[in-house]
């Protein structure tokens, strides 16, 4: 079932020919496949072409007046989502991936697939004001969508994409009934919280383990969990501990308390596997809840865990204090053991633990890690402004030096899109680090990183960035907007906004498929123009095009102090415990360094 690649997969290989006649007839063949077309190829000059097209056609639409018009830069990135939900609904529709350079789709579940990129994508057509395609896709989940199906899929990614995207949708539909107004039809107003609660049930099946921490996959049908079929049949950890913004909403909408209970159980047992200074090994085992990898890291498998500390924390208007002080431990052994800095220029490096907190560290940071700034600048303020936040009494040193080190921390990732040819981010960049690296904890005054970023080609900065053959590849990915998008609303510089433009101008340029027929994720952002995937992410417009469309909009829309994005970029009210919830477990006393870690089990 779908899981989320982070790392480099291989493209479609080329049979090798060895005879001579053998090759001759195919060069013959392709020649004469590339003059009579073919539904599958593809034509990277035509796609430079559309993409500059297109940009010319953007750019020259957008206000040149002296102040910056962002609210038309805003109705350019509706544009973008305009022509992806095109090329979708043209060549695609209902399929739960889309392949814009062979127009095609594809299920993940058969026979009906589980409505991956239109549940994913409600709630940007909703901000969007897209009437017409959000009927359509309102009609599509009422007549076609079931998830009474015999398939497993994956515990996290249904729950994120699927469960949020519903959540947040039925959000926007009641709180906000004038932002796009459909007629509801025969769905009527229940129709996304009764998809909501119907995947919710089956969902729950996952987190019958001996643990409470959900197995990686699930049955829909038989609503039974499967442990993963790789990784020693262990869970990640950041897919066991990002359900619970989701869980916990539906139990606030429901009353029910079940969703409650099985998610937060699982934040006890990760509490429980007592690793040091709150960093926790990327996997955990469903059987007996510990910890079954040293690895620790901030991308992949590691990520959403740290971001949902702090996010549960604010979810329940700050009335579980649990949450908050996982979340201050864990960034405190973030500076302690990750935070170093890079050679010559600086940037703030957030790496990784590979074997553990006592062994070497890499200096990798996938393109992943560039959530934390905006998640750390969210918690320096609780979600106001940089201003409010500063006048209460609360306010700390430490405050401003996390709202700094999420300043430096974002340079780091903008620089990951500066240093490239079309100006896109590769989905891991390494860096050069002193031996032995120098650690954020070590210091009393930071270092700081350049200013700008000098365009020049032999610019110094240059030089701390190295980036791997087999990592250039951009799945249009939304981490870095979205840690713009943060830093733009708390800190009201509107340097994060220019960023985000550029960003979104890269984009354009080089990852638009001709024909009308959207956007793709690219093989190399080294080079111009880049090899396509053939490939649109349903987080290109539940995420990236989402960010990048409140980045240039008005502040008060969603503000942060009164609503948390989910993982999948799905805004969520917060709210109150009420009567009904509480918290339902305290922390044990910690020692301090503990390691629980055990050898894998067997997958079954
Ligand atoms: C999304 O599905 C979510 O943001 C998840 O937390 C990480 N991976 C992708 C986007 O990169």
């Amino acid at each position: 079932m779908y899981k989320d690649k982070p790392y480099n997969y291989p493209t479609s290989g080329r049979a090798g020919f060895r005879k001579r006649y053998l090759a001759y007839f195919g060069v013959v063949l392709v020649i004469l496949f590339w003059f009579f077309g073919g539904k599958t190829r593809d034509r990277p000059l035509l796609r430079e072409a559309a993409g500059k097209g297109l940009w010319d056609s953007i750019s020259s639409s957008t206000s040149k007046t002296k102040a910056t018009d962002w609210a038309s830069r805003q109705e350019q990135v509706k544009k973008a989502m305009q022509l992806s939900w095109t090329g979708y609904e043209k060549y695609a529709w209902g399929y739960d991936e889309y392949h814009p350079v062979s127009k095609t789709g594809r299920h993940m579940v058969p026979p009906t697939g589980l409505g991956w990129i239109i549940v994913d994508a409600l709630d940007t057509m909703m901000l969007m004001n897209m009437t017409t395609e959000l009927k359509h896709a309102r009609d599509w989940i009422r007549t076609t969508l079931t998830y009474d199906l015999d398939h497993d899929v994956n515990t996290f990614e249904t729950t994120i994409r699927m469960l949020g995207g519903f959540l947040s949708a039925h959000y926007l539909q009641t709180e906000f009934p004038e932002m796009c107004p459909v007629d509801l039809g025969a769905g009527g107003e229940d129709l996304y919280i009764e998809k909501a609660v119907d995947l919710a049930t089956r969902l729950l099946g996952a987190y019958e383990s001996p643990s409470g921490i959900p197995y990686a996959s699930v049955n829909l049908h038989s609503m039974r969990g499967i442990r993963s079929h790789a990784d020693g049949g262990a869970s990640s950890l950041a897919e066991a501990t990002s359900v619970q913004l989701e869980m916990k909403y539906l139990a606030h909408l429901t009353g029910e308390k079940h969703y409650w209970e099985a998610a937060e159980k699982v934040m006890e047992v990760i509490d429980k596997t007592g690793e040091k200074d709150g960093l926790k090994g990327i996997f955990v085992s469903p059987t007996t809840g510990l910890s079954t990898s040293h690895n620790v890291r901030l991308g992949s498998r590691g990520d959403s865990y740290y971001e949902y500390l702090i996010k549960q924390y604010l979810q329940t208007s700050k009335k579980e204090p649990i949450y908050l002080d996982m979340w201050d431990e864990a960034l405190g052994g973030m500076k302690k053991h990750l935070v170093t800095y890079s050679e010559p220029s600086k940037f703030t490096v957030l790496g990784e633990r590979p074997s553990g907190l006592d062994g070497p560290l890499s200096p990798k940071m996938d393109h992943l890690v560039c959530f934390l700034p905006g998640t750390i600048a969210l918690a320096a303020t609780d979600g106001q402004t940089l201003a409010q936040a500063k006048q209460k009494t609360t306010w700390t040193a430490e405050n401003q030096q996390n709202i700094d080190f999420a300043k430096e921390l974002l340079k780091t990732c903008i620089g990951m899109y500066k240093v490239t040819q079309t100006g896109l981010a590769p989905e891991i960049s390494y860096f050069k680090i002193a031996d032995p690296p120098i650690m954020m904890n070590s210091l009393t005054t930071l270092p700081s990183s350049p200013k700008t970023f000098d365009p020049s080609a032999d610019a110094a900065w240059h030089e701390d960035y190295e980036i791997h053959l087999l990592d250039r590849h951009n799945l249009q990915r939304p981490e870095t907007v979205e840690s713009l998008f943060y830093l733009w609303r708390i800190t009201g510089e509107e340097y994060y906004r220019q960023v985000g433009w550029e960003i979104f101008e890269a984009f354009v340029k080089h990852t638009t498929v001709p024909d009308g027929a959207g956007f793709s994720s690219i093989g190399n952002v080294e080079e111009i123009p880049p090899p396509t995937r053939d490939n649109m992410e349903s987080f290109w417009p539940a995420e990236t095009l989402k960010y990048l469309y409140l980045l240039f909009g008005p502040d008060d829309v969603l503000p942060l102090d009164k609503i948390v994005f989910n993982t999948e970029a799905h805004p969520f009210p917060n709210f109150d415990l009420g009567k009904l919830f509480t918290t339902g477990w305290t922390r044990e006393k910690k020692t301090g360094t503990t390691s629980s870690v055990q050898p894998s089990e067997t997958a079954s």
